[in-house]
């Protein structure tokens, strides 16, 4: 079997989790859960970013100890994790020991290699981006560059790692990858980004008398690590990282990291150069998805324009009569079908209700339902006359068969999703098509249950391809329809893999919100 290493970005503990992290983590589940689907051993690696003033600033204002509040805040994250049926492999901390360890021998190794040295260093510091910014574009009364807020401007010894030392590299090695980077919107800004700067080297200390909390540097007790340079680690140490782990050389290279746009130049400039100079394959690929916005603008902890995804999914369950799996799949729903993942998307209230009556409730709730209660009512809850696809089924069963995994493979959850629901609208046709309830009249037993097998099994094969988005709506519908084997391998997406139904009829899978 081979492996699918797949990682998010670790979130600062600093504020609870919103809707951006939610976006970002379901987008790596469904994909984990597709590749286990294609029979890929996939390894899920997700956690929390720990270290910083930031982190110890927000610590302070809620009267905490440093280490009880990040343990809190890694709490709330793996809380929405369970919550969002988001199926991590392993939860990383960048307070784990076993991180602090190979973040230490990792400085220690570029060291030894001539990568550190020390210098003086003046630049304006923004806290909440925890980033240092030079040069003379940048002006104190303008504010960070990247997020406008306050900066202030520092003076003081560091230490650094020549990023200089491998600019060209990193020029020849994009232009030689051009799939290192997706979407290729970003991929164009980053190279757009390397031929209009010339690196500077990454400053990777910080002074304890300015930021404590942190972890300590190996080469110089006064100072501790640099936050970004701390973090971007747990990827390879999330794995093991030592050259002769088994588990890291199994694992490593990354086959993708997902990011928000926001960081992608850690990811594509900073983090393929740490590993050259350590020897280490880069990644395969750093996937940067849009921003989610409300009323145009991003969606932040320090905008505090967040949506809470558990206050959300407490809303919308009372909205789906209490039935919070639908609360679940149908904002996981959402999220991937509403805009392309490379894309920004407005979020609103409004447009989530819309999609899950349109979509989950019509279209796929519908189907479902209607087709259980004709089985009951026809067949006494079961049905066993198998036989080929109707020829309306046809087109729309290859489609499938075809494009859905190039969609998924692409990162394109919202077009592998059109495709399924292009079937769905199928089947529903069908249905007024054959008009199954004036073959009940003329009392034509038997092509009535070969109808309703084309159905059943219809809707099984949907219930298969929506598994990764909505794992518990398809686990319902396998339930209900008494599928035995629960595996969603997409071995078992051909047409008669399953040869009878017994019927277990639940409540109805979306219930329709009502809009007023
Ligand atoms: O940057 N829309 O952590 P962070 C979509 N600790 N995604 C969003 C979003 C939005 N409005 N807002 C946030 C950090 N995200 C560092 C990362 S990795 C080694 C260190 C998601 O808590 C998106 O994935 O600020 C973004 O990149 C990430 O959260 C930033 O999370």
């Amino acid at each position: 079997m081979s492996k699918f290493y797949l990682t998010t970005p670790l979130y600062y503990v600093n504020a609870n989790p919103h809707i951006g992290h939610a976006y970002t983590n379901i987008i790596a589940d469904s994909m984990a859960r597709y590749k286990r689907a294609k029979n890929k051993e996939a390894f899920f690696l997700t956690g929390t970013d720990e270290h910083g003033e930031k982190i110890k600033q927000a610590a302070v204002a809620n009267n905490c100890e440093a280490k009880a509040f990040v343990n809190k805040g890694a709490e709330n994250f793996k809380k929405l994790w369970t919550k969002l049926d988001i199926s991590y492999d392993s939860f990383i901390r960048t307070t784990d020991d076993c991180h602090i360890k190979v973040v230490s021998e990792v400085i220690s190794t570029l060291k030894e290699k001539g990568d550190i040295y020390k210098d003086k260093y003046k630049a304006f510091y923004c806290v909440p981006c925890e980033s240092f910014w030079t040069g003379p574009q940048v002006k104190e009364a303008d504010g960070c560059p990247e997020c406008k807020r306050k900066v202030e401007e520092i003076e003081e010894e560091n230490y650094f790692f020549k990023l200089s030392k491998y600019e060209q590299w990193l020029k020849d090695f994009l232009k030689a990858n051009p799939s290192f980077v997706m979407p290729k919107i970003r991929y164009n800004e980053v190279l757009g980004f390397l031929n209009n700067n010339s690196l500077e080297d990454l400053c990777i200390s910080r002074p304890k008398k300015r930021v404590s909390w942190g972890i300590d540097f190996p080469l110089d007790d006064n100072y501790v690590v640099y936050v970004w340079f701390d973090a971007l680690i747990n990827y390879i140490s999330g794995v093991g990282y030592s050259l002769n782990n088994d588990n890291f050389k199994k694992l490593w290279p990354a086959d993708i990291h997902f990011i928000g746009k926001d960081i992608l130049r850690h990811h594509t400039i900073f983090w393929p150069i740490m590993l050259k100079a350590l020897d280490i394959e880069p990644p395969k690929r750093v996937f940067a998805h849009g921003w989610w916005k409300k009323d145009e603008k991003k969606i932040s902890k320090s905008r505090g324009n967040i949506v809470n995804p558990l206050e959300l999914i407490k809303n919308l369950s009372l909205s789906l009569a209490g039935n919070e799996d639908a609360a679940v799949n149908g904002f996981r729903y959402f999220l991937l079908r509403e805009v392309p993942v490379g894309l920004d998307g407005s979020f609103s209230w409004d447009a989530l209700v819309n999609r899950i009556n349109s979509d989950l409730a019509n279209d796929l709730g519908n189907l479902v339902f209607r087709t259980l209660n004709m089985v009951e009512k026809y067949l006494g809850s079961e049905v066993s006359s198998q036989t080929t696809p109707p020829k309306e089924f046809e087109g729309c069963l290859d489609n499938l068969a075809n494009n859905y995994t190039t969609h998924m493979d692409g990162v394109e959850f919202s077009l592998a999703l059109e495709e399924v629901f292009a079937f769905i609208r199928v089947i529903n046709k069908y249905i007024e098509d054959t008009k199954p309830w004036v073959l009940w009249k003329e009392k034509k037993i038997k092509e009535i249950g070969e109808f309703l097998y084309q159905l059943c099994e219809g809707i099984r094969i949907v219930a298969l391809y929506l598994y990764p988005i909505m794992p518990k709506a398809s686990e319902s519908i396998y339930r209900q329809l008494g599928v035995e084997n629960k595996s969603f391998s997409l071995a078992e997406s051909s047409w008669g893999k399953v040869l009878s139904f017994l019927i277990n009829k639940e409540a109805p899978l979306f219930p329709r919100i009502d809009v007023d």
